[in-house]
């Protein structure tokens, strides 16, 4: 745990069609009815949006639906909402509103748009290390640039089954976002190679990958895509942050 403040950037993933387990539940909850559902995850890494290939959840994790406003309601962890509720994001200051409490095994397919993504709509599903105690509870997945996301989609692609997902929800590529002179333009999926990580329990490795990934992208990294192709990450970071935030697709979150 960090001690200090950690400020995130909020992502809003909008649900589209929600998976039937969900369906099930929240077809009885009367005031979602009309609303605009968002999975919201907490990232420090808002410049890789672009590459967002799907949504993770923890499955034995108890996520709520809380209301925001007239319009949105927010799936996210009470431990977020109660911090949310006192910066201001929902209308009422200080005071949390739980539609409905729904564990995450029962969100896995759930279809969400991603903002900025390239894929323009993606799937929600399952992560053995999220942690309830951080950010959202939701991490959105950039497996060219996470080597957690990276190695848990291949886990998913190898064994749907064991994982209980349709392998159609987890066929999507890593897209190239960043490049970086040491690792080429997928780092996620060079560092793991290079440190023969084969799935998301090698902690240990993945550790070390993580922290090569993050100081070679941050100090060396180019953007490849988008409206700031061509910049610094460290350039490009603070404005693509600032493109979420006006869009109303982000918005900034600190715990
Ligand atoms: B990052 P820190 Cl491309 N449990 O976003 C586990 N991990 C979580 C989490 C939770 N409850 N909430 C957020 N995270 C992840 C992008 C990214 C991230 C990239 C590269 C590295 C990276 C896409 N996933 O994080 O402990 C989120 O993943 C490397 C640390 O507060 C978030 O940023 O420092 C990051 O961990 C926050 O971790």
């Amino acid at each position: 745990e960090a001690l200090g403040p950690q400020e995130y950037t909020a992502i809003k993933l909008q649900v589209t069609e929600w998976a039937e387990s969900a369906q099930q539940v929240l077809a009885s909850v009367s005031e979602l009815a009309g609303k605009n559902v968002y999975l919201v995850a907490a990232t420090l890494r808002p410049e890789t949006m672009y590459g967002q290939t799907n949504c993770f959840v923890g499955t034995e994790i108890k996520y709520g639906l809380y209301q925001v406003n007239d319009k949105d309601v927010f799936f996210i962890t009470e431990r977020a909402a109660r911090n949310m509720a006192y910066q201001k994001i929902f209308s009422n200051f200080g005071e949390i509103k739980k539609l409905a409490e729904i564990k995450g095994d029962l969100v896995i397919g759930t279809k969400v748009k991603a903002p900025l993504s390239t894929y323009p709509e993606v799937y929600v599903l399952p992560m053995e290390n999220v942690l309830a105690t951080k950010g959202t509870g939701v991490v959105t997945s950039v497996p060219s640039d996470s080597p957690d996301d990276f190695a848990t989609l291949q886990d998913l692609q190898k064994k749907a089954a064991y994982y209980k997902i349709q392998p159609e929800w987890a066929a999507f590529e890593p897209i190239p976002i960043i490049n970086t002179p040491s690792y080429g333009n997928l780092t996620a999926p060079f560092l793991c190679k290079l440190k023969k990580i084969n799935s998301q329990k090698d902690r240990v490795p993945l550790a070390e990958a993580k922290e090569l990934a993050y100081k070679e992208g941050f100090y060396q990294g180019t953007i490849v895509i988008g409206e700031y192709k061509g910049l610094s990450v460290q350039e490009a970071k603070p404005k693509i942050r600032d493109v979420l935030i006006q869009s109303g697709e982000g918005f900034v979150y600190n715990e």
